[in-house]
């Protein structure tokens, strides 16, 4: 089975309406769907018209339960292919070791705590779930933007999103962790520090789907033919860069457009512009289970890429947007017991409860257990097996025999040991495994603060100080003071230095005792230290009004859109400017919606409100300024507090590469706009 397969499999069940006639469900054709049949003109509805019944009936039942947490999200399907076969000395999964094939994927991303109508720029993890369908079964990696978790042990889960989501009296706040309920879970369950340093910094706040990286979290297994075990973490790295939007420019996102990222993907995937992700991964020999500093099995840790290199093999590309969101992204189900020969897992105890989970979910949100036949979820390889009936089943089973073993139809459908032919079978990993039945953490869990403290001594000036701001953000929002003096005295285990600005913050004495400061670092982890060598598919706004040179404006946008970049014309009417085609009015445009901003006009932009906040909040907002010679009163009529990042005034030849080389750069963090205002 091929991606092909997949598709031919999504055709089957693809229904399309032009030049149909109107039915019943049953087939029967409608005369008219305006009016219920009623008793003369004016007389009451008759509960005999059965089309009324039963429309208002599928109307009152559209609504299946949201995901209890990443509830809001948007998908794609996509391809995936390994390079090469090296990967064969370890695993027998055959899409990681057969490069000659291409594997079909869907690919759901969401945010976890808001409901499915909340905005998508808001501070939260980002998911980052991927169905691979294989030859083999379906497999599914069910990972986050963030590498690491907030618990340790599933049995947590519950009481974290309990605390993370709305409050119970009156379901406020809506989409946001900056509230006193999640963070009294964090002051009494320092097992989250390291995941809230993440959930501070700027991964929270991608600026699109296609800029963030995935991780698998969990430490996984593969498993080769002989039986022998790996272990594994899983990466996708975006083909991009890793980039992040900037809080307060999120927080007017928002508003501007609360679909920000789902529109960012859905428009790259029309447009061809095709999001790509590298899979990597990260290797350790069973032997070395117990040589690190911190337990492998300990979802709240990393694995540093100093100690444990990334080796990337193979690439996914999203090609396709769904057709039907609700058919095939909100009925998607993903589970992390999904796995196919080859793969397989560990004792670590956030993932031994999540593979209950979301089976169970599954059930409750897709409405019994003949979920897997929907098409969005149902595998390319061939499905046989002797469970039967429930609700919605699909398929008219032949056979007289729905028991195994059997011998009236022929043992049919066989297991591996009962054909003999174990080709292709999973084998779960054999593990010895001794111990008393307990409830309890193990000592090598103990340490929640070391890899908080490596996240930020690696973090470059400008990340520690949106860390800060975070911090205050969101504490300042908790409302009783002895959650916050928690809070700093954690942070104090962190990094003395982040303890005492944040307690400055918030008006709290500088904290004393807490832990020295270890001084290891790990560059990679970074947002300083990626890519930021493209700038395909940015937006980029040029300010143009009618007396704008036109042949200066088009040398421009042709020296970025020949780099990939996507420009759109803003001037302060729509229709024509001059020559130019207007894309929008500058009253109904934003800065918060473009990556940067090229000045193409002077006195008439000059003099317009609405052209000088846009310059002056995309200046607040760290991005490049590309001035053209004509401009200069509306950069003067900005009065911006520095020169960094603003390219120009000068001629279009002239500024055109370094405005391009500075939007590649992504932000100009270190812009002086604490006391900026837009
Ligand atoms: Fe989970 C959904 C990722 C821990 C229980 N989770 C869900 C999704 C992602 C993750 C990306 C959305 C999938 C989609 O797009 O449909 N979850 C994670 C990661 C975790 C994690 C990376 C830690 C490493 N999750 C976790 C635990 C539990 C769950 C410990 C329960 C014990 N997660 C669920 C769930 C969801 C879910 C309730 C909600 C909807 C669904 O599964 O299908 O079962």
């Amino acid at each position: 089975m091929t991606e092909d397969d997949k598709q031919r499999q999504l055709d089957a069940h693809r229904v399309d309406s032009d030049g149909t006639r109107y039915t019943t469900d049953q087939g029967v054709r409608v005369d008219d769907t305006d009016n219920s049949l009623s008793i003369g003109e004016r007389g009451p509805t008759i509960l005999e018209d059965f089309h009324f019944r039963e429309k208002t009936m599928r109307f009152d039942h559209e609504r299946i339960p949201e995901r209890v947490v990443h509830a809001r999200g948007a998908g794609a399907y996509g391809q995936f292919r390994v390079y090469d076969d090296s990967l064969a000395e370890y695993t027998v999964a055959d899409f990681l070791t057969d490069p000659s094939q291409v594997t079909p994927v869907f690919v759901r991303f969401s945010t976890v705590a808001g409901s499915r109508g909340s905005a998508d720029t808001v501070r939260d993890v980002r998911g980052f779930a991927t169905k691979f369908y294989t030859r083999q079964g379906n497999y599914d990696l069910v990972g986050n933007n963030m590498p690491v978790f907030f618990i340790q042990d599933a049995i947590k889960f519950a009481d974290f999103v309990h605390a993370v989501k709305p409050e119970p009296h009156n379901e406020i706040p809506q989409a946001q962790s900056a509230h006193d309920t999640l963070w009294d879970f964090v002051q009494l369950q320092p097992e989250t520090m390291h995941m809230i340093m993440w959930l501070m910094s700027d991964r929270a706040i991608p600026r699109s789907y296609r800029m963030m990286q995935g991780f698998g979290v969990h430490t996984f297994r593969l498993v080769n033919a002989q039986g022998k075990g790996t272990f594994v973490k899983f990466h996708w790295r975006p083909k991009l860069g890793t980039h992040s939007l900037v809080w307060d420019e999120v927080l007017r996102v928002q508003g501007n457009d609360p679909d920000f990222n789902r529109r960012d993907l859905w428009e790259n995937i029309e447009t061809g512009s095709y999001p790509e992700f590298e899979l990597s991964v990260q290797l350790v020999p069973e032997e070395d289970e117990h040589k690190f500093d911190f337990d492998l099995l300990d979802a709240t840790k990393i694995i540093p890429e100093e100690e444990v290199p990334l080796r990337p093999v193979g690439s996914m590309v999203l090609n396709r947007n769904p057709e039907n969101f609700f058919a095939e992204t909100e009925q998607i189900a993903f589970c992390t017991a999904n796995v196919v020969p080859g793969i397989d897992f560990t004792n670590d105890p956030l993932l031994q409860g999540r593979n209950f989970s979301y089976l169970d979910t599954q059930l409750i949100r897709l409405g019994g257990p003949n979920f897997p036949q929907i098409p969005i979820n149902r595998p390319v390889a061939p499905v046989h097996n002797d469970q039967r009936d429930g609700y919605h089943q699909h398929m008219i089973h032949q056979s007289r025999t729905s028991y195994s073993k059997n011998s009236i139809s022929g043992g049919c459908p066989m297991t591996g040991v009962g054909s003999g032919d174990m080709e292709g079978v999973f084998k779960h990993y054999t593990e010895r495994v001794d111990g008393n039945k307990i409830r309890k953490r193990s000592p090598s869990f103990e340490d929640h603060y070391s890899q908080a403290t490596l996240f930020w001594n690696s973090m470059a000036d400008w990340e520690k100080r949106h860390i800060v701001s975070a911090f205050l953000f969101e504490l300042g929002h908790v409302e009783r003071r002895s959650i916050k003096e928690k809070v700093v005295e954690h942070l104090t285990h962190v990094d003395q230095d982040l303890a005492a600005q944040v307690a400055a913050g918030l008006g709290m004495p500088a904290p004393s005792g807490g832990t020295p400061n270890h001084g290891k670092s790990s560059p990679a982890l970074s947002q300083a230290d990626q890519p930021h060598d493209s700038i395909a598919t940015r937006k980029i706004a040029i300010l143009v009004a009618d007396a704008s040179d036109a042949g200066e404006v088009e040398a421009v946008r042709q020296a970025l859109t020949d780099r990939g970049a996507i420009c759109e014309i803003v001037a302060p009417h729509e229709g024509e400017a001059g020559s130019l085609t207007v894309d929008r009015q500058v009253s109904a445009a934003s800065s918060v919606l473009y990556d940067a901003v090229l000045l193409a006009a002077g006195q008439d932009l000059a003099e317009t409100g609405d052209a000088v906040h846009f310059v002056r909040e995309a200046f607040k907002h760290g991005k490049a300024i590309g001035v053209l010679a004509d401009a200069r009163p509306l950069l003067e009529a900005a009065n911006l507090p520095s020169d960094l990042g603003v390219i120009g005034p000068d001629s279009a030849s002239a500024l055109a590469d370094q405005f391009a080389q500075a939007i590649a750069g992504h932000r100009f963090y270190d812009r002086d706009v604490a006391a900026f205002s837009a």
